[in-house]
């Protein structure tokens, strides 16, 4: 609880929460202060060329059995998205020495680099380039919002490791996380065995219209990018509401230039997250979005160019790893149910080369990416424990069977 509270005072924002995005100095600063805790565990602490810290326990034998997440923040995050995943797994490890148990296996946490994806698009960033599902020349030259190149920013804060990725495949991966939202809260269950990632499309759309006088302009004369984003945000809306289900759809993002009172503007560009736990889903809302978009082009007469910013397909978790999540959180509570997340993180990565699951623990009121993000101190402490148990029982399976 110290370590989280540690944590988030860097870069700490009103509200109790963090703002430390991705490769910024406040990232920096909380990595320093991980690594200094990993170098106090006595973990050998790896940096890889995008900046993945993994800090491994160096006992018993093999391939080494890996926890972690992620420690950068939105502008406006919490204490606990992803900070708990890597201080749990920091705790685990601790305890475990305190305790003179020392599993079969080496145990690894990892810290990866830029998980939200709110500076620097894709999200995942980190742990997609170790799995190898990105080359580390084209991550190194992603440009974020602020224009700023990815590769030159490891540098700028001293995190462009040496070691090469795809880093190791481990002997199995498993993350402890905040639900983020609502389901555990409204169902009264403490624990979620987390079977999968739900499918991920980030585009980025850029109308060009023609800036001109807001009083002097006769509406019919209007090529107005602020109105046309506006009816793709509806758009989005309803289309949400018409497909009903799983489907969710956001616009976070609307920059308007020149961005003034009297201006119509010459440019809009925004952002859309569409998801859906079913792909086919997913894949008909993106055709669906893209022919209005077509059709708003041409009856306003703009030009609209996207830019894919994103696109994981949904992720299904090894289904003994979730077994034993299971498992392990039954023995310890029986409020335990079974359900995939709306968010997205390192484990459906992880989940390319390793059997991968995840345990969640509920989010007061389902808020995250808010800095009133909150979950009950026993609910993290009972989250770390199965964490723990799950470790040791991966560590114990010789061989899976997929
Ligand atoms: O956007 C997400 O799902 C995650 O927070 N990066
Ligand atoms: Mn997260
Ligand atoms: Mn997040």
């Amino acid at each position: 609880m110290q370590k989280i509270m540690d944590l988030a005072s860097i870069g700490a924002i009103d509200g109790g929460g963090c703002a430390r995005l991705a490769l910024t100095d406040e990232d920096a600063a909380g990595r320093d202060l991980v690594v200094g805790w990993m170098h106090d565990l006595g973990l050998t602490v790896t940096t890889d060329v995008i900046g993945n810290v993994i800090g491994t326990w160096d006992v018993g034998d093999g391939l080494p059995v890996m926890t972690g997440s992620h420690i950068d923040t939105v502008r406006t995050g919490g204490k606990y998205d992803g900070n708990l995943g890597v201080l749990a797994g920091l705790e685990v490890i601790q305890t475990l020495q305190e305790a003179s148990v020392t599993p079969p296996r080496p145990i690894s946490v990892g810290i990866f680099t830029n998980e939200e994806g709110s500076r620097f698009a894709p999200d995942m960033l980190g742990s997609l380039v170790y799995v190898g599902g990105l080359s580390i020349e084209d991550a190194l030259d992603i440009v974020g919002i602020d224009g700023a190149r990815v590769g030159d920013e490891l540098e700028r804060i001293g995190y462009n490791g040496a070691t090469p990725c795809p880093g190791f495949a481990p002997h199995a991966f498993v993350e402890l996380h905040i639900e983020q939202g609502p389901v555990l809260e409204r169902t009264d269950v403490t624990i979620g065995a987390v079977t999968g990632v739900q499918g991920i499309s980030w585009q980025e759309v850029t109308i060009t219209g023609q800036s001109n006088h807001a009083g002097t302009t006769p509406m019919s004369m209007r090529k107005d990018p602020s109105y046309v984003a506006s009816k793709i945000a509806v758009f989005l809306r309803e289309l949400a509401d018409r497909y009903k289900g799983d489907q969710v759809c956001t616009v976070g993002k609307i920059d308007l230039f020149p961005n003034l009172i009297n201006v119509i503007p010459a440019k809009a560009v925004l952002t859309l997250d569409v998801r859906n736990t079913d792909e086919e889903t997913l894949s008909k809302a993106e055709r669906e979005i893209s022919d209005f978009i077509l059709s708003l082009s041409r009856s306003e007469g703009v030009e609209i160019s996207t830019r894919s910013l994103a696109r994981f397909e949904p992720v299904i978790f090894n289904p003994e790893v979730i077994d034993i999540v299971e498992k392990v959180a039954m023995s310890k509570t029986p409020s335990v149910c079974r359900m995939p997340s709306g968010a997205g993180h390192d484990a459906q990565m992880l989940a390319r080369v390793c059997p991968s699951a995840m345990i969640f623990v509920p989010s007061v009121e389902g808020i995250s990416h808010n800095p009133a993000e909150f979950t009950d101190p026993e609910d993290l402490v009972m989250g770390t424990n199965i964490l723990l148990q799950v470790l040791i029982e991966l560590s114990n399976i010789e061989e899976f069977a997929s």
